[in-house]
């Protein structure tokens, strides 16, 4: 497929801030603008470029100069400690930063101006390839919830690849409008970018620390995407359900779903999609139809362009969404075995050909000889009205080896006891966890997922001190 020869109409809607609306006119002129900055100020086009920016737009406008140029364009967390970085930088041996925060670091830098709408020079036609070159790159810095990073490095044709495969599934057309609500370092925020593209649609942008609930009130989006949470705590509240109500699709992503929430969205009425998703895979690999009843078969079906399959119960990828390879001291590695990467996560595939997902393979412990898989227990956590997040870590034990420890943050009272009854009505004795934590509020951060890693060594530390 040709995604670079593709025309757009260059009046349409591509941003919108809180501020103003922009045409794929102007940010192409902001996008020009910054790119031959780049390449004066550099004196030669930089071939590794790293973003690290707090203004959603200026982020954009960075990305596309840099995919522009042809560059390996990473996206960092600006919200990361520095030394984190710095790491990253050095990692990836960029040779520019681009940034609207003044970093005190040594290396190469150039502020993104605040003029970039200034230059208003016109252009006939506009096509994807004028403001993306096929030889560019993406780099985005992805733990999971391991709390380990990784450079996955994609060509920017995997995010066409992504963006059709999902728009075959969810309809995104040019009058629609993505609300993006995820980080644009993050694979799910990057995403929209390229789906609005290969649409010739809109995506909103929200503001720096605004809030998502906020930013559906404001925007009313047609499309959003939402971490399950997210949902959960919307379609509570009376001033964003009618919002989330009049949009035509909500993509739900990046963990497991309960099904007591999924009934709950679809008895208001929701457009919900449930997906399946990863950095490696530049966002989606199987999703839903739209969720119509809970008790269908509402599996993921794995979208076009993605291939799977099962090797020792482990979910296999490949495709054309499929990232290029791992970036390690400046140099790529490509963890594929025949061509596909193996995700950590496992499944399995239904005789209808959907997609189960069980849960990672690193996740998993043996407790008292017993296999237990977090994700069977947080799911039914999760269910619990009172319970806002729960996660399942295992603890070094001297009878079981291991043993499960439920940490949980609480939107309501609940006692043990009672969470214990309902966990018992539902699953085998041993899987119950042994003790159960509330998670500090400052541990659940901004992220979108929190690193097990830490919830672990929280807990090994709380049991110490009791
Ligand atoms: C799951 C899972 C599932 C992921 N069941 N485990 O545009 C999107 O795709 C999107 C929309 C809304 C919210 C998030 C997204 C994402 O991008 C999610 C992508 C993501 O989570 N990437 S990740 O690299 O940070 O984590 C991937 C891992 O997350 C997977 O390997 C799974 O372990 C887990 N996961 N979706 C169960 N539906």
């Amino acid at each position: 497929m040709d995604f670079f020869n593709k025309y757009l109409e260059k009046d349409r809607i591509f941003v919108k801030t809180i501020d103003r609306y922009y045409t794929y006119r102007e940010i192409f002129n902001a996008v020009r603008y910054m790119s031959e900055l780049i390449v004066d100020v550099n004196e030669s086009k930089p071939t590794t470029i790293a973003i690290i920016a707090t203004n959603p737009l200026k982020a954009v406008i960075a990305i596309l100069a840099s995919l522009k140029l042809g560059a390996k364009t990473a996206i960092l967390n600006h919200k990361l400690p520095i030394t984190k970085v710095s790491e990253q930088i050095n990692n990836i041996k960029a040779d520019l930063i681009l940034s609207d925060i003044l970093i005190d670091f040594n290396y190469n830098k150039l502020i993104i101006p605040d003029n970039l709408f200034e230059n208003t020079s016109d252009f006939s036609i506009l096509k994807i390839s004028d403001f993306i070159s096929c030889q560019s790159r993406t780099i985005i810095y992805s733990s999971g919830s391991t709390g380990k990073y990784k450079a996955i490095q994609h060509r920017v044709e995997s995010h066409f690849y992504n963006a059709l495969g999902s728009s075959e599934n969810i309809e995104f057309e040019s009058e629609d409008n993505w609300l993006v609500n995820l980080p644009l370092y993050h694979v799910g925020g990057l995403s929209s970018i390229f789906k609005a593209i290969l649409a010739n649609a809109s995506i909103s942008l929200a503001s720096n620390n605004s809030n998502p609930a906020f930013d559906i009130s404001c925007f009313k989006p047609s499309h959003v995407s939402l971490v399950a949470t997210q949902l959960q705590r919307f379609i509570e509240d009376e001033n964003t359900l009618p919002n989330l109500q009049n949009t035509k699709a909500i993509l739900i992503g990046g963990s497991a779903i309960w099904n007591e929430l999924l009934e709950k969205a679809v008895k208001l009425n929701l457009n919900i999609y449930i997906s399946y998703g990863m950095t490696e895979m530049g966002s989606q690999i199987a999703s839903s139809k739209k969720i119509k009843n809970v008790n269908e078969n509402n599996a993921y079906r794995v979208l076009n362009y993605r291939r799977i399959k099962i090797i020792n119960g482990e979910i296999f990828l490949a495709g054309e969404c499929l990232f290029e390879g791992l970036i390690s001291d400046g140099k790529l590695i490509e963890p594929f075995i025949d061509t596909y990467y193996p995700s950590g996560d496992l499944g399995n595939i239904n005789y209808d050909g959907s997609l189960n997902i069980i849960g990672r393979k690193d996740n998993m412990f043996i407790s008292g000889g017993e296999n237990i898989h977090p994700e069977e227990i947080e799911a039914l956590l999760n269910a619990i009205d009172q319970i806002e997040i729960a996660y399942v870590v295992p603890v070094f034990d001297h009878e079981f080896g291991q043993k499960g420890i439920a940490m949980i943050k609480y939107r309501k009272f609940i006692s043990i006891d009672d969470i214990k009854k309902i966990l018992k009505s539902k699953a085998a004795n041993y899987k119950i966890p042994k003790h159960f934590i509330e998670i500090p509020n400052e541990m659940l951060g901004s992220g979108i997922k929190i690193s097990r890693a830490e919830l672990k060594n929280y807990a090994e530390n709380y049991l110490k001190s009791i």
